[in-house]
């Protein structure tokens, strides 16, 4: 179990001071200007060395994603958006970070910024997140007020300003290029990759899309040094890491824990166990309802981590948000929900998104309620293929990937209640 001491989140159940004042006193704001005084390579070296990778779902890693930023200026602005448009169902890992701890994002936007050459960082947070915005923009005005951000910034020489900007409710704004143009003051919609935003982002140009807990651990990782991150988890799934755990455990929490620690001890130690016993698990979602399902006989001795999850397991870690359900649980209609969620949420500019979202909504509606035929099933699977990787962007793979995780595990459950509505006898199209 991690141990306090090595906690980047200090105050993450809100126990504590969290203005200026009391970060401070907690370690953030610690040698800011010395780090950026160690330049930018310095900067984008280290976190490289750290090993972290984005925390928002994609994983990519974050010291890689900020050395594509040009390192001379051509003429055009650089930015960082951070990414705090949380809406992932299941995910709410950033909400505390903004709501308790803000000052850890806000000094990793000023050195995350001067690292990629940006003078301006705009933070996109979720509509609904009224509270952590009036947090988040009070923390942001103390640090105006202290010097830590404007001109000459924490004394570092660097000029930085930091904006707060508000959603409106859509799922898909949490895409980065979908951001970039609700940022723009346009309809948030994916545009084409590549370009990637360190080509061309923000009003075309070089841009950084962070995740908020990327941003908000780097300032950490680089007073503790690369090697400290890294000596959390495993080989490719470095650090320490927020869990978002909901559903039927005896204490759903938002926790950090060393990456790589099993989902045994994790609910164990954090979440009070399974509701039930663990006899009574169905299924576990390990990485936000964009990742395929997995059995609960198979989840007991999981390492949580992107490798673990999705090469042993076919899921996949995404946020980290840890959805349990136990055997109370419909499983059929809990997957469902995400269908008719992700309908919902498609923006509706290409094809396969459009309309494979509402057809997948409605043959999983006839699931529900047995009311299929077998082959169905098979068919159903077959769409969830022609959506995946043909879209413009990951929201069709979202949508595709939790039914693809149902008939993979629970093709028995599905079959089952096609044969009771028939009276126990599995019908087939034909009939
Ligand atoms: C330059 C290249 N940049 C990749 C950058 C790219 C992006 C990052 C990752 O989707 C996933 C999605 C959700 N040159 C680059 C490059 N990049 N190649 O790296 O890119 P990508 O395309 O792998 O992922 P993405 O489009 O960012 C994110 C999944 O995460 N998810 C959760 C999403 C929800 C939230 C939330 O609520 N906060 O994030 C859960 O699984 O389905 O697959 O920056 O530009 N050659
Ligand atoms: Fe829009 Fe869906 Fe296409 Fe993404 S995949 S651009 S959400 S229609």
């Amino acid at each position: 179990m991690l141990k306090d001491q090595d906690r980047i989140f200090t105050n993450i159940y809100g126990m504590h001071d969290r203005t200026l004042k009391g970060a401070q006193a907690r370690g953030h704001w610690d040698g800011t200007a010395g780090i950026i005084a160690k330049g930018r390579d310095w900067i984008v070296e280290q976190m490289k060395a750290s090993g972290l990778r984005g925390r928002g779902g994609a994983g990519f890693p974050t010291g890689l994603k900020w050395s594509f930023m040009p390192k001379e200026s051509d003429g055009r602005p650089a930015y960082l958006v951070v990414n705090a448009d949380e809406s992932e169902p299941g995910t709410c890992k950033d909400r505390e970070i903004m709501r308790h701890d803000p000052h850890t994002l806000i000094e990793g936007c000023l050195i995350a910024s001067f690292a990629m050459n940006a003078h301006a960082c705009y933070i996109y947070i979720r509509g609904e997140y009224i509270r952590e915005r009036e947090a988040l923009q009070a923390a942001i005005d103390e640090c105006y007020d202290a010097g830590l951000l404007g001109p000459n910034a924490a004394k570092s020489g660097w000029d930085f300003d930091l904006y707060l900007h508000h959603g409106a409710g859509a799922y898909i704004c949490g895409e980065e290029t979908a951001l970039l143009e609700s940022l723009e003051g346009r309809k948030g919609m994916p545009r084409m990759k590549p370009p990637f935003p360190a080509g061309a982002g923000l009003y075309g140009c070089p841009t950084t899309v962070n995740n908020v807990e990327s941003i908000a651990v780097a300032p950490t990782i680089l007073r503790r040094g690369p090697e400290w991150f890294s000596s959390f988890g495993r080989a490719n799934n470095a650090g320490t890491k927020l869990f978002a755990v909901s559903g039927h455990v005896n204490n759903p929490c938002v926790v950090e824990e060393a990456m790589s620690i099993t989902f045994e001890e994790l609910i164990e130690k954090h979440c009070g166990g399974i509701r039930g016993g663990w006899d009574n698990l169905l299924a576990v979602i390990p990485g936000g309802s964009s990742v395929p399902c997995v059995r609960g006989e198979k989840m007991k001795d999981a390492i949580m981590d992107f490798d673990y999850l999705r090469g042993e397991l076919g899921s996949g870690l995404g946020t980290a948000a840890v959805i349990v359900m136990d055997k109370q649980t419909d499983i059929i209609k809990a997957i469902w929900r995400l269908a008719k969620f992700y309908k919902h949420e498609s923006c509706g500019q290409c094809t396969p998104c459009r309309e494979g979202t509402g057809w997948m909504m409605r043959v999983m509606e006839r699931l529900v309620k047995g009311e299929a035929a077998v082959e169905e099933i098979d068919m159903l699977f077959d769409v969830t293929k022609q959506v995946e990787g043909h879209t413009i962007c990951a929201l069709g793979d979202a949508a595709a990937w939790p039914i693809q995780g149902l008939i993979r595990n629970f093709r028995d459950v599905i079959e089952d209640r096609i044969k009771i509505k028939r009276g126990g006898t599995a019908v087939l199209a034909a009939e």
